[in-house]
């Protein structure tokens, strides 16, 4: 490697002399040269090991990073905080770089590729510097291998992020398949996909570190057409674990996109924003269930759902709580994998009541970041017990109480504040979580989170028609983002910060796979679009939601049966108060009508905001879309 002139601190052959197990000659070489632009001090390479793992939380300790939870309260689990300026996902500083703006799509901030690489790679023809320049200066580069989905799975594909994070490397181990036997896989020219990623926040000889390094200035930056990714200033998340947003959603739906063809008759695949789960009968029957929800909308409480008792019988099995890969197999059926191997869950709302198996999932060897510490060592967050600790330090390091609570409204947890932890700890986990097949998908389900309009759940009459529903789903923004929350907006298939290419090619894409399919005889998934949120006149949610979902799973899986019936409305099918099973839930008809009701008046209001969606989304939307708003609209007249 060539090393520049302002590289002080870099080892001299640091990258140029990686393990001897590395073999990949273009993966060192882009090694070599990213630690050269970086000017990073060292580089190291993750083998994946426990042991590494160890070693470097022990590191992350010892900066301040983490802070190590009680041993027998929370065995082998850290507490992180965040900067109060790093917290969430940065929509606004995301971007799609294609080549042309109209394949980003009006939905996606562009920037034509060359001026993004100057900016961020080359530097400005005025000579100011790239931000990648110099930025891991006094800091170690990680080289950390991964997959995305079991290792060596035809459906799996494989990144290597280089990061100035520790922090992220060890949340990398957790979230994904991640190490040397990736780069045994990738061999010595296999692709690999390349995410590049600073907090951006060099360190001066002698300098004291802070505990969260991170820059003001952020940067998320997707190449779809070269599939690269580079992120700057955040250590956050999906920010900052690459093989999530960034690689698992926005280069992974160009993957399945680019992999279509119509004309030919190639349908290409899917990478959506989908909990998958498995849902056993009491006769022992398993089907399986896609769900879309926008983030922190409860997936990963859906994906972990314990029956109440009286519908004990069945059993939910969570394959993925996030993400879902969804390629048709040889039969026409789409089967799908969790490209992931870990959860990065919200953690405020989840207790023993609402979610019991996550509890158990995040008992030990878990990450938590931005909640609050107990006295005694351990973890707390808002609804995680009735009554709160009497004094707490919050996720700002700042003592807490809860009579202050009450006076300031200062929570202890931040909002967007999340655990990290191993699928494996899932008491819930499914047998097939790490299926290299896959397992065959027999329902996808769409949920907002709306209080008012959007009825409990309702079917599709067709493909089409389903597609309908998750193009304009719209839903009230969450902490998961910065900006404003409890907004509507439009979210189609809770894929609008996600979707890395134009939403309306990826409605398209979704119509000429059902098209395809449908034509080779395989019978499609049933659509059905849900929402748990609908609130009564006391702003108090109806429905309760968690484990009373069941009743609705099961509805939706005897639909696919063919065993369950309801009623035709101007929106598809809903069941009736007679349809559901209600034993054991004291839930009268007239609460059932306050969360299933359609409005003639709402729904005329929601079809405008319909309308306005598909102005904005007016370039290469499918034809079919407002033909299901006229046929919709006229039901609704009629
Ligand atoms: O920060 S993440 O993007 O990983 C979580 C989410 O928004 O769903
Ligand atoms: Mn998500």
């Amino acid at each position: 490697m060539t090393a520049s002139p302002t590289n002080r601190f870099l080892a001299p052959d640091a990258a140029a002399r990686p393990p001897a197990h590395v073999r990949h000659a273009k993966l060192i070489g882009w090694v070599a040269e990213m630690a050269a632009l970086t000017e990073a001090k060292d580089v190291y390479w993750c083998d994946g090991s426990d042991a590494e793992y160890e070693r470097l939380a022990a590191q992350l300790c010892a900066a301040g990073t983490f802070t190590r939870l009680d041993p027998t309260l929370r065995p082998r689990s850290y507490l992180a905080r965040s900067s109060p300026s790093d917290v969430a996902r940065v929509e606004d500083r995301t971007f799609i770089c294609s080549e042309r703006a109209e394949d980003a799509g009006p939905t996606n901030n562009w920037k034509a590729p060359a001026e993004m690489r100057a900016l961020l790679r080359t530097g400005l023809a005025d000579g100011t510097p790239p931000l990648f320049r110099g930025c891991m200066r006094g800091r170690t580069m990680y080289v950390v291998p991964f997959s995305m989905g079991p290792l060596g799975s035809e459906i799996a594909h494989i990144g290597v992020e280089l990061t100035d994070s520790a922090y992220v490397a060890v949340s990398m181990k957790i979230m994904t398949r991640m190490g040397r036997a990736v780069l045994e896989v990738l061999g010595n020219d296999g692709h690999f996909v390349p995410c590049m990623h600073s907090v951006g926040a060099p360190l001066a000889p002698g300098a004291k570190d802070v505990a969260w390094p991170c820059n003001p200035v952020k940067y998320i930056v997707h190449y779809p057409e070269t599939q690269e990714i580079w992120s700057y200033g955040s250590g956050y998340g999906g920010n900052a674990l690459l093989g999530k947003k960034c690689f698992a959603l926005r280069i992974a739906s160009n993957m399945g996109r680019d992999a279509a063809n119509a004309a030919e008759g190639r349908p290409g695949w899917l990478a959506e924003h989908m909990l998958i789960l498995g849902v056993t009968s009491p006769s022992g029957r398993k089907r399986h269930v896609a769900a879309a929800f926008p983030s922190a909308c409860g997936k990963t409480n859906f994906a972990m759902l314990i029956p109440p008792p009286t519908l004990s019988g069945w059993k939910v099995t969570t394959i993925g709580d996030d993400i879902a890969w969804i390629k048709p197999g040889k039969d026409g059926r789409l089967f799908a994998i969790n490209p992931e191997a870990g959860y990065f869950g919200v953690a405020p709302g989840t207790n023993e009541k609402t979610n019991p198996n996550c509890m158990a999932s995040v008992a030990h060897d878990t990450i938590f970041t931005n909640v609050a510490l107990t006295d005694d060592g351990d973890v707390w967050w808002e609804g995680m017990t009735d009554v709160p600790p009497a004094h707490l330090i919050d996720w700002q390091a700042r003592d807490w109480t809860p009579a202050l609570a009450k006076e300031t409204g200062v929570k202890a947890a931040h909002p967007n504040s999340r655990f990290t932890v191993a699928a494996t700890n899932n008491p819930a986990l499914d047998p097939a979580w790490d299926s290299p097949a896959g397992v065959p998908i027999d329902a996808f389900i769409f949920g907002g989170r709306r209080s008012t309009t959007v009825p409990l759940v309702t079917e599709a009459r067709d493909w089409t028609e389903g597609v309908y529903m998750a193009a304009t789903m719209g839903s009230e923004t969450t902490a998961a983002a910065g900006g404003a929350q409890g907004v509507v907006r439009r979210d189609p298939f809770a894929m609008l910060p996600f979707t890395g290419y134009n939403m309306s090619d990826y409605f398209q894409h979704w119509l000429d796979l059902g098209a395809i399919l449908a034509r080779s005889g395989a019978t499609l998934p049933k659509i059905f679009c849900v929402n748990w949120f609908r609130k009564g006149a006391d702003g108090k949610f109806v429905w309760p939601g968690y484990g009373e979902n069941m009743r609705v799973l099961r509805w939706i899986v005897e639909r696919v049966e063919g065993s369950a019936s309801g009623e035709l409305n101007a929106f598809g099918l809903t069941p009736r108060y007679r349809d559901l099973d209600w034993s054991g839930l004291d839930f009268d008809p007239a609460r059932y009508a306050l969360v299933s009701s359609v409005d003639r008046d709402a729904w005329a209001g929601e079809l405008v905001l319909h309308d306005e969606l598909f102005r904005q989304l007016a370039h290469r939307l499918p034809a079919e879309l407002p033909e299901v708003r006229g046929r919709l609209a006229a039901r609704l007249a009629g």
